[in-house]
């Protein structure tokens, strides 16, 4: 099983609960939010550079549910 198949159903909940103004995508700001409140102790420049990591698609500044996948992936294996 991959690990983004284990972790869907989850990492789904956790997106739609992270995206406080239900525009489908996350800001930074709402990332920075979700991390706090998981208690993921990463300096906030470390999170912006992950955030634009992610970031691949032609919405820029905003992450999609595939994006956050990608930035929980890297959160997960690089601590
Ligand atoms: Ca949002
Ligand atoms: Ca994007």
């Amino acid at each position: 099983m991959s690990l983004v198949g284990h972790l869907w159903p989850h990492e789904r909940s956790t997106f739609s609960e992270a995206d406080k103004n239900g525009d489908g995508n996350l800001s930074l700001g709402e990332v920075l939010q979700l991390i706090h409140k998981l208690k993921v102790n990463l300096p906030r420049q470390k999170v912006r550079e992950m955030f634009k990591e992610a970031d691949s698609d032609d919405n820029q500044g905003l992450l999609a549910f595939e994006e956050f996948c990608t930035l929980m992936m890297m959160m997960s294996t690089r601590r």
